[in-house]
């Protein structure tokens, strides 16, 4: 080992391989931003981390970071990105030019998971080469720097170069540049921001929407909302909705360009554009989206006005064959769910969305046209996004969360959730109200009874439902008396049954057992 490659210069030269791939990132960025925005290097990695991870790992994600999973995985990228450019610095370093490899071979993986992403075009390998391309050059560049021995202390006679001082002005320019280059990432990075073009596009065109009026609506009755305090909205605004879905990056439909191809076990394959969609009757239905993911008393729920037209008027015109029993339907991004075919062509208000609490369905909430369908959770119905409805057979096909481990039909199972009191509140001795919301979609709810303690299941007093198809309000007044207790609470279906206390994760077919809090009453 020559002196110059001691460890004294690792430091440095993690520091130039770090610099180089932030460099090389935000350029990376950067080319997606210009040229095939859905080809970002951090968004086909993340998104192709997403479809290979295990169940048990996507769940873990989704209880520790909730709806912000997705950042989560985002930085956990970014520091192992970082990590490896650190150590392929030393490499570079070390044992030349295998530092430049590790960056290049990092952009070719890239560039194939970008090739084998559903949405992916012609470009969509370019950002991941330029990223690794601009890393491995930048990464040689530095790295040969720190080799150099400084000018002043360059020998006169044949020897060995001296090597140069840890702090010696070799090391202090080598640092100097990768500020530089760390800089210029996060130029870059900033100027993909800027240029997110689609994204502005898409959201100029949906401003601009004026939706069609309905032929129908459901009225929600003034009795539907309790109107108690921390109580969860019978109604759900758009921005307070929960999101779940595999997609990094939200896809960016222009509705001038969206089609839907019905085809599959069909006797007439159906192409639907906007302006056809847009010209059938409307109906605006109001139901309650539920995710499989929705751990007992949690918050992957919500309702919603939705306009639409019904499913079973589009299938209707494409004339399912007798031997189909599913559809199967793909968003742009690839994301699959499979929907028993009687829940879309029987009389349930199984909708065909446009719409989303009197607007044009938010960019996240799978703008422009979605699946609602009631009685069902979201992952095998509610695709966003939605291009293609296959009309197929369950022996023959599967959806995205099938061939993951979750059940092939997903019915909603009946619960109920405390919201008032909070869990841990301290609650005054006194009159106080116990409240929350009950739910069985497309079943509906008879009943909810309270629990205090080990005293007896008491009635609660359920709202008016909208429909069978949305949850329920419910309250029970309590004469709070000093101490902890214990509060639960069950719902009873329309259909009479009782909600089952066996406690179930929610894989693979949704989550069951009683919500419970305890609250100190002082
Ligand atoms: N394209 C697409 N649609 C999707 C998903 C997805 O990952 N991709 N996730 C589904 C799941 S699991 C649920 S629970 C609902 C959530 O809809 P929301 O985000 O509008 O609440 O969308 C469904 N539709
Ligand atoms: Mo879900």
């Amino acid at each position: 080992m020559t002196p110059t490659r001691s460890r004294a210069q690792d430091v440095p030269a993690a520091v130039a391989g770090i610099s180089a791939a932030v460099l090389g990132a935000g350029l990376g960025e950067l080319a997606a931003a210009v040229i095939a925005p859905a080809a970002s290097p951090f968004a086909v990695i993340g998104g192709g981390m997403i479809d290979i991870a295990p169940s048990w790992a996507k769940d873990l994600a989704i209880s520790l970071f909730g709806t912000g999973d997705k950042l989560a995985l985002l930085v956990g990228i970014a520091v192992l990105l970082l990590v490896v450019a650190g150590a392929a610095g030393v490499v570079e370093h070390r044992k030349a030019p295998w530092g430049r490899v590790v960056f290049g071979a990092l952009g070719v993986v890239g560039a194939i998971v970008a090739m084998t992403r559903a949405d992916a075009g012609t470009l969509s390998p370019v950002p991941s080469l330029v990223a690794g391309a601009a890393a491995a050059v930048v990464a040689a560049l530095l790295v040969a720097r720190l080799r150099r021995p400084p000018v002043a202390a360059a020998p006169a006679t044949g020897e060995a170069p001296a090597a140069a001082p840890a702090d010696g002005p070799t090391r202090r320019g080598v640092l100097a540049l990768s500020g530089v280059a760390v800089l210029a990432g996060a130029l870059a990075a900033l100027g993909s921001v800027a240029l997110s073009g689609g994204a502005r596009a898409v959201t100029a065109v949906r401003s601009a929407l004026r939706l069609p009026t309905p032929v129908t609506t459901t009225a929600v009755p003034a009795a539907a909302e309790l109107g108690i305090d921390g109580l969860a909205p019978v109604l759900t605004p758009s921005a307070d909705f929960y999101r779940i879905d595999t997609a990094l990056v939200v896809p960016q439909v222009d509705p001038a360009t969206w089609s839907l191809r019905v085809h599959g076990l069909v006797e007439q394959e159906v192409v639907l554009r906007w302006d056809d969609l847009v010209a059938l009757p409307q109906k605006e239905t109001v139901a309650t989206l539920v995710c499989v993911s929705n751990g007992v008393g949690g918050s992957l729920i919500g309702t919603a006005r939705w306009l639409g037209v019904p499913l079973r008027d589009i299938l209707a015109r494409a004339r399912p064959t007798a031997e189909a029993d599913m559809v199967l339907s793909r968003s742009i991004d690839g994301f699959t769910a499979s929907s028993p075919i009687e829940a879309l062509t029987d009389e349930r208000d199984a909708l065909l969305a446009i719409g989303m609490n009197g607007e044009p369905l938010p960019i996240e909430h799978g703008f422009p046209v979605r699946m609602v369908v009631p009685g069902l959770y979201g992952y095998v119905s509610a695709t966003k996004w939605v291009t293609e409805l296959e009309v197929t057979r369950y022996a023959d096909d599967e959806g995205y969360w099938t061939s993951r481990g979750w059940s092939a039909r997903g019915p909603v199972k009946l619960a109920s959730r405390i919201d008032v009191p909070r869990a841990g509140a301290r609650v005054p001795v006194g009159d106080a109200v116990i409240a929350g919301v009950a739910w069985q979609t497309h079943v509906g709810v008879a009943g909810v009874e309270v629990q205090i303690d080990d005293g007896a299941w008491q009635p609660a007093t359920l709202a008016t439902a909208i429909s069978s198809d949305t949850w329920v309000q419910w309250s029970l007044p309590w004469n709070a008396t000093g101490g902890d207790h214990t509060v639960r609470c069950r719902a009873i279906s329309a259909d009479g049954q009782t909600q089952t206390p066996n406690v179930a994760a929610p894989a693979p077919d949704g989550a069951t057992g009683w919500d419970e809090l305890t609250v100190s009453v002082t």
